[in-house]
């Protein structure tokens, strides 16, 4: 694998999880794999889980890890290609990029949309370039678009936790927060939900319609409480305005969150579902997204939904180890 980015980057889902339970059986049995090979990680934005779990999954498989916090300490990065660079960024992303290629064997790189540009965020300006200058393998650690880590995370946990012979009925609803946050988890979710054995139903708001490219052929319920009855599992997420009505709305808030507060997942529409499990992808504004209740309750797999991102990030770099 030299690109983890889509689902389909991962090949047959059936392997893929199989392999991922193989991995949480024995997470040391591949040691010899990652031997005197180095995993980068580029982080342009903040992180606990994705930071640690990537981390760890590579000594597991004993790799050598050099994290960098490029706002913390690293030269501040032109990314326009033609500026005067006059101003307070002292080198461009086209050196640096192949600088830090030359030291490591794998990158992975979180880069957030920037919301300047849904072109360039949709487009993947920032993403692409590492692709394309580093001569590394390049697994997305949430870009502007997806974040593929935590969608695979998200499915294993599905996979442990259900229970029953036929598909689940999963549904992503949308839930209030006070500022824009990206697309990239929903978007991620979605992809995988569909590629995935279940019945996908998502929930929000008009006017925060996901991009089609992701979302195609899920079914859309704009009533909450519709779309919970006889869920199985839960899984809230806020997003900004994806801009696909409206593009001079992208990465806008459209309502005052205060009028969105019945959106909050609590016990009210939890109760319509088939006791279904609560995820979210953390971290998670309590009583904005979900109230304290919901999120305490014995049907939160939000933890264990965390745990499985070490076995995500295992496969992923494992497979990238192995066509190196
Ligand atoms: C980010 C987001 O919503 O994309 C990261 C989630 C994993 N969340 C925040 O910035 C709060
Ligand atoms: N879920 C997730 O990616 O968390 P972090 O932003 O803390 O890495």
């Amino acid at each position: 694998m030299r690109i983890f980015q889509h689902v389909t980057d991962l090949g047959d889902l059936h392997t893929a999880l199989a392999e991922a339970a193989e991995v949480k059986r024995d997470r040391f049995q591949w040691q010899h794999l990652g031997k005197n090979k180095t995993a980068l990680l580029i982080f342009f934005n903040n992180s606990l889980r994705t930071r640690l779990s990537t981390q760890k999954a590579a000594m597991n498989l004993g790799m050598n890890v050099i994290v960098l916090d490029v706002n913390q300490g690293a030269w501040k990065l032109e990314t326009e290609r033609g500026v005067i660079m006059d101003g307070d960024k002292s080198e461009h992303l086209l050196e640096a990029i192949p600088v830090m290629g030359s030291y490591c064997d794998i990158i992975g790189v979180r880069s957030f949309a920037r919301f300047e540009s849904r072109k360039d965020d949709y487009e993947e300006k920032i993403l692409q370039q590492f692709i394309k200058y580093s001569g590394r393998p390049v697994f997305f650690m949430e870009s502007a678009t997806v974040h593929p880590l935590q969608a695979f995370a998200d499915l294993i946990t599905i996979k442990e936790d259900w229970k029953g012979n036929s598909r689940p009925k999963v549904v992503m609803t949308w839930a209030p927060h006070p500022k824009s946050l990206p697309q990239a988890v929903p978007n991620s979710f979605a992809e995988w939900m569909l590629a995935a054995d279940v019945d996908f139903v998502v929930t929000h708001p008009e006017g925060y319609e996901l991009d089609p490219q992701f979302v195609k052929g899920a079914q859309v319920e704009y009533d909450q409480m519709k779309a919970f009855e006889g869920a199985d599992f839960v899984y809230a997420k806020n997003w900004s305005c994806p801009g696909v009505t409206r593009p001079e709305d992208y990465g806008k808030v459209l309502h005052d969150y205060h009028t969105m507060m019945d959106w909050c997942v609590s016990s009210r529409q939890m109760a319509v579902t088939n006791n279904a499990g609560f995820l979210h992808c953390l971290p998670v504004r309590r009583n904005m997204i979900v109230t304290d209740d919901v999120i305490e309750s014995p049907r939160s797999l939000v933890i264990p939904e965390a745990a499985n991102r070490e076995i995500s990030a295992e496969v992923v770099l494992k497979r990238m180890l192995e066509s190196l």
